[in-house]
């Protein structure tokens, strides 16, 4: 009497699938094993795992099926293992890495006293040349008229919460067109949660 894919074995006549294999237990089913799961040699081809069981080991938490080798994606809780490793490569890379690095303006018109920034009145916010965003907080020199952002001292870890600036829009109050009007240039700052992987 033959045995199911499946069974445990030790030569490969046992089987009916003449296949006899080393499995790792794979619980959450994303086709990974189980780093800590001992090896087990069970009827079956390499190529068709028995259910519930694959070929490695290099699943770092067997209980969700979002950790594992092939993700790509970030997440900013700990997955069920409380790990944030989700792509198992036993390093922790956030999501946002960048600190806000200011927006460039071309045309600053009298009384601009920051052109990185956007601080001081009397700024040309148009025509924005160059935006890339990230971490940020308020300058302690803004005052009520604008939000003027400058780069964080270093991204917030897993899980953390801080200010990430989105956008550099631009003119408030409507002067789209000249210098000499008191303007300001307005920025976009979501607080963010730093997913990891
Ligand atoms: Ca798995
Ligand atoms: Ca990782």
């Amino acid at each position: 009497m033959k045995k199911p894919d499946g069974q445990p074995c030790v030569l490969a006549h046992e089987c009916n699938s003449s296949a006899c294999n080393p499995f790792y237990r794979d619980a959450d089913g994303d086709g990974y094993g189980d780093r800590l799961a001992a090896k087990m040699t069970l009827c079956g081809l390499v190529t068709t795992p028995p259910s519930g069981y694959s070929t490695n080991n290099l699943d770092f938490c067997d209980s969700d099926a979002r950790t594992n080798p092939a993700q790509t994606g970030f997440f900013p809780n700990p997955d069920n293992c409380n790990q944030w490793d989700y792509n198992c490569d036993g390093t922790l890379e956030p999501q946002y890495t960048a600190g806000f690095a200011g927006c460039t303006f071309p045309n600053v018109c009298a009384g601009a006293t920051n052109a990185s920034t956007g601080a001081g009145l009397g700024f040309d916010c148009m025509g924005i040349t160059a935006f890339s965003p990230g971490w940020g907080m308020l300058s302690p020199a803004a005052n009520s008229n604008q939000a003027a952002y400058v780069a964080a001292p270093a991204p917030p870890g897993c899980g953390q919460v801080a200010l990430y600036v989105s956008s550099c829009s631009g003119l408030s109050g409507g002067q789209a067109t000249a210098c000499g009007t008191a303007t300001y240039c307005l920025f976009g700052a979501n607080t963010t949660q730093q997913g990891c992987h």
